[in-house]
């Protein structure tokens, strides 16, 4: 199917069963099969998903730079006082409480972990075998199990303090050269990777996110105080932004065609269906991570603060939701979220004019949770074992990147490219994630447009004080307008 937005027509992902996807699926077996074709596989259909990369890769330096510059100046002058301030302070808390719960399932249900690996872990020998373990492993094959599991147990309780012992000295060396330097970076656009750790924030790539994301908000909110002199840059990284999100839109013309190519060459490579296994255990994780925050965490919130019904106000919703599912675009589904939350759960209109289009472009809870997730599941599938700077690089990452994917379909798979090279994952591996994407993206969107609604409604009960002020005050004026 087809579809026509803007001046480019490009084949839609929005249908119900992703034709390209299930396509590049099925060249792949048919090339894999025809073992005289798969020699080409590398060159010839690895490159134009190769050339898809490239182009988000290039697009991250002008998205980060564009959109958290005018995201903060924005927020920063067109903030109505108390008002905006809560909804701002509910987008980050709400967000950063996906963030959390995603890497705490995808930590805890591993979908990336072979199974090998995960038998290991759960059989209590330790990922990098030493001699001891293995002299242990053969006494394990001559003795009862429970025997040799004590003296084991015993081993690895030992070698636990050992490993657990902090020292201080690491853990200053690490806060100030992984943690504050390169937040607070000389050189934005370039990484420093020192010799033994890996700089929070770093990569192979040569940008150093972070760095440049601490740059980027700085630098907005001086412009949002200049006033009438910051107007002139405003304006300039305005249009950046928008050439940025035009050139985001010529990307994803070409992106159907790009995923095409990507999920054919790499299940042409794929060596074990284990694949499978793992991209199922993925899309379980991402879907219950986004139905805990759906019915858990955001109704907690709503009830704690508007101590109504949190699933009566949902339901005011539904259609609002339904849309969302179907259409995979926070942005489109704006005027049935207004609808709902003016006429059904009864929002005023002074709360809704700011807090949900703002909300549809920076508040994303289902964005944030499913890049960490996926994220953190590359890792598992290279077998990299991410430390303590790189998690919270990723959270942090992920957040950001949340706030700038605009609410249109497959945006997420775009600002993805950012969290995975700023902790120097391959970038490539986005192939996997895409082939489900078009599933996922649906209902992270309906988590994004839940998120905002019950914003709306603890906006509005925070902000009663002000409205009766503005209501006392339009009174005064239709009473004695002189
Ligand atoms: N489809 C986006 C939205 O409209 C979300 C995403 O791509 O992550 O909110």
């Amino acid at each position: 199917t087809f579809c026509t937005h803007g001046k480019c027509i490009c084949p839609s992902l929005r249908n119900p069963i992703s034709g390209l996807d299930v396509s590049g699926i099925i060249l792949g077996i048919v090339v894999r099969e025809y073992a005289s074709l798969s020699h080409l596989h590398k060159q010839y259909f690895g490159f134009p998903g190769e050339i898809l990369m490239r182009m988000l890769k290039l697009i991250i330096l002008p998205l980060i730079i564009s959109s958290m510059i005018t995201g903060v100046a924005a927020l920063d002058s067109e903030v109505s006082g108390k008002i905006g301030l809560r909804a701002v302070i509910y987008y980050f808390s709400t967000t950063i409480i996906a963030v959390i719960l995603g890497i705490i399932l995808v930590m805890t249900i591993k979908p990336g972990v072979s199974q090998e690996a995960e038998h290991i872990d759960r059989t209590g020998t330790t990922p990098n075998v030493t001699t001891v373990d293995t002299l242990l492993d053969l006494l394990r094959n001559m003795f009862p199990e429970n025997l040799v599991q004590a003296c084991f147990q015993q081993y690895k309780t030992k070698r636990k303090e050992l490993e657990t012992r902090i020292d201080l000295h690491r853990v200053s060396f690490w806060f100030r050269e992984c943690f504050m330097f390169p937040l607070v970076t000389t050189d934005p656009l370039t990484s420093n990777i020192t010799k033994d750790y890996k700089i929070i924030g770093s990569y192979s790539d040569g940008i150093n996110v972070l760095g440049l994301i601490v740059f980027c908000v700085a630098f907005g909110l001086v412009i949002g105080k200049m006033g009438a002199k910051g107007r002139i840059l405003l304006e300039f990284f305005d249009a950046l932004n928008e050439a940025t999100m035009k050139l985001v839109q010529i990307i994803m013309c070409y992106m159907p065609v790009g995923i095409l190519f990507l999920i054919a060459a790499k299940i042409i490579e794929v060596e074990d269906w284990e694949i499978f296994r793992k991209m199922g255990l993925y899309m379980v994780t991402v879907l219950s991570g986004l139905a805990i925050h759906a019915t858990i965490c955001l109704p907690l919130i709503f009830f704690i603060i508007v101590r109504k019904n949190p699933f009566t106000f949902t339901l005011g919703m539904a259609q609002a939701l339904v849309t969302a599912l179907m259409i995979s675009s926070s942005s489109a589904t704006l005027p049935v979220t207004f609808r709902c939350a003016e006429e059904n759960n009864r929002i005023d209109k002074r709360i809704t004019r700011f807090v949900l289009p703002v909300g549809a472009t920076i508040n994303m809870d289902g964005t944030a949770l499913y890049e960490a997730v996926a994220a953190i599941f590359i890792a598992q599938l290279n077998d990299f074992n991410l430390d303590v700077g790189q998690i919270v690089t990723i959270s942090i990452t992920a957040t950001v990147a949340s706030i700038g994917a605009a609410g249109v379909p497959n945006a997420g798979l775009v600002t993805m490219v950012i969290v995975l090279t700023a902790v120097g994952l391959p970038a490539s591996d986005v192939t996997l994630i895409v082939a489900v994407d078009w599933l996922l993206d649906r209902f992270r969107t309906m988590i994004n447009v839940l998120g905002d609604a019950y914003g709306a409604g603890i906006v509005q009960k925070l902000s009663k004080r002000e409205l009766e002020r503005m209501d006392l005050i339009s009174d005064v004026d239709v009473a004695n307008p002189f």
